[in-house]
């Protein structure tokens, strides 16, 4: 699938082992443990419903590779980022078929498959690795590795002051010497195409829509050009850092990147109410003028609010009404939204490897406020592009914004988002908004009706501080199940 049938989906982000057992039973998973606690694709393939009720049409699956095997002081590989042979599939989640019957269920639902993918480096559990009697070929030897050497904190560039060592963060080792990363040879030509022929063969084999590619700031850039080519779908790139003029330049290599600068300011933004909401707005006018190839386009991005290398937002505030406004935001930016497991569950787990709590633990209730959260919040988007056949394409534009709230408008949806929390009723006047004369529009947070002035202007209450997204009825009518009742 191509970056623009990409383009109206959602993405529901979860890691296999934690996400449904293949016959539905329970077992305890204690996260800080960091086992394998069960999770398999066939488990999978019998909770899309869940998924799909979401109103998700597309998922993101941890990596599916062979992974180091046994203990290590950091648990075992459940997570599938320790890949020991990108050639084999790793037998606790299932078997090829078991991985193809899942490609396969959801594309008989219209779903998309996305795969994680790492392509940086592979993991041994001795430092240094047994090249010969751990890897495969073409990685059984040492000269297929950067010689070793560990990439510091003091690489990473912190611009404008510190340049940080570009050439270090993409040819020293990450890990340590308990896990080392052994950092592949991406410069050897052999290797380079190797993995061009692995990934247009994974794409082949698993139908996969998809990748999300770990680590792409630790290959240097012009390695992703025929790489995502030779993937032949869309991808996205995990460039950790919250500078965009850092993360920016690598969507001229790729077709997309995780929206990390964004999600810095968005955290600290709906944290408290003493968060300041317009280092978002500035950092999203930024984004929009430095990503893509000359021209931004809505497929560039990828945003998201907790995945499973951050604290999840829930851990950090028990208010209701600023999840909700922090939920939002994926939903309402500029992109493509992806959503964490758990998070419509209430997880509220910390730092790695908290945040990788078991799913079924929760029942996957879907009577929960943030399941339907999550509901509405893509109704929206979808009833916002089945009005605006540009709507995907439209970047989104800033009406009003201040420390402590955001009217952010993508024509005929209308944000209104605030940090003040559960004990405010924040007043909106939006004088223009662009709507009809009197038009009628639905909150599809709240399931209330709000009707535009005689200038489709916009006046409103937030109640408990919640956030109000705005769409036309008629347009919401059209696509179902969200606000039924009004
Ligand atoms: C394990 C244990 C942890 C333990 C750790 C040392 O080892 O679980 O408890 O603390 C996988 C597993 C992890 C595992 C690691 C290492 O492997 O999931 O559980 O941790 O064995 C990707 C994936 C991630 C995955 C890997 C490895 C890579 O999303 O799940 O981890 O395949 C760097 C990479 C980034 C990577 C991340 C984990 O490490 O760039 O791709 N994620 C700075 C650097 C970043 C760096 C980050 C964290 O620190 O710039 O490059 O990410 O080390 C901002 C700055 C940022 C700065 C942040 C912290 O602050 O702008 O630049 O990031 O202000
Ligand atoms: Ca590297």
């Amino acid at each position: 699938a191509t970056a623009s049938d990409w383009q109206g989906r959602s993405i529901y982000q979860f890691i296999t082992d934690r996400f449904a057992t293949s016959d539905g039973s329970s077992p305890p998973c204690d996260t800080s443990q960091g086992q394998y606690c069960g999770g398999t694709w066939q488990g999978a393939i019998s909770k899309l419903d869940y998924i799909q009720n979401m109103g998700f049409d597309a998922i993101w699956i941890s990596p599916v590779v062979k992974n180091l095997e046994g203990n290590t002081s950091y648990g075992e590989a459940f997570h599938g980022y320790w890949t020991q042979d990108p050639t084999q599939l790793n037998s606790h989640f299932g078997s090829a078929s078991d991985l193809n019957a899942l490609s396969d269920a959801l594309h008989k639902r219209g779903m998309y498959l996305m795969v994680d993918i790492v392509i940086n480096h592979l993991a041994a559990p001795t430092n240094p690795p047994q090249y010969t009697s751990l890897y495969s070929a073409p990685f059984n030897t040492e000269s297929s590795f950067h010689t070793e050497c560990w990439i510091n904190a003091t690489d990473y560039p912190t611009p404008p002051w510190n340049p940080g060592n570009q050439t270090r963060v993409e040819q020293c080792w990450l890990g340590d010497t308990n896990v080392p990363l052994a950092d592949i040879n991406t410069e050897d030509p052999n290797l380079v195409q190797f993995w061009y022929n692995w990934v247009a063969n994974m794409t082949k084999t698993y139908s996969v829509d998809g990748y999300r590619i770990d680590t792409a700031k630790h290959i240097r850039q012009d390695f992703w050009t025929e790489f995502q080519a030779s993937a032949g779908v869309w991808c996205v790139g995990e460039v950790l850092a919250n500078q965009t003029e850092y993360v920016g330049p690598y969507t001229k290599f790729l077709p997309a990147v995780l929206d990390y600068p964004t999600w810095y300011p968005l955290v600290s933004g709906f944290m408290n109410p003493q968060g300041n909401l317009s280092a978002l707005v500035d950092t999203v006018q930024q984004t929009q003028s430095t990503y893509g190839n000359g021209s931004y386009s809505g497929s560039v991005i990828a945003s998201f609010l907790e995945n499973q290398d951050q604290p999840r937002f829930g851990g950090q505030t028990s208010d209701q009404a600023l999840i909700k406004n922090a939920m939002a935001w994926p939903f309402v930016q500029d992109g493509i939204p992806i959503m964490y497991y758990g998070q419509e569950q209430g997880y509220t787990g910390g730092a790695d490897p908290a945040n990788r709590e078991a799913l079924w633990l929760s029942g996957y209730e879907t009577d929960k406020p943030l399941v339907q959260h999550a509901q509405a919040l893509n109704a929206a988007r979808k009833a916002a592009a089945s009005a605006n056949s540009n709507f995907y394409n439209t970047s989104l534009k800033f009406i009003e914004s201040s420390a402590s709230q955001i009217v952010a408008s993508k024509p005929p949806l209308l944000a209104l988002l605030t940090n003040q929390g559960s004990s405010s009723s924040p007043q909106w006047t939006v004088s223009s908004a662009g709507y009809q004369p009197n038009e009628d529009l639905v909150d599809v947070v709240s399931c209330t009706k709000v009707t535009a002035d005689s200038n489709g202007g916009v006046s409103a209450t937030a109640q408990g501080g919640n956030p109000m997204v705005l769409v036309p009825a008629s347009a919401l009518n059209k696509s179902g199940s969200v606000c039924q009742s009004l």
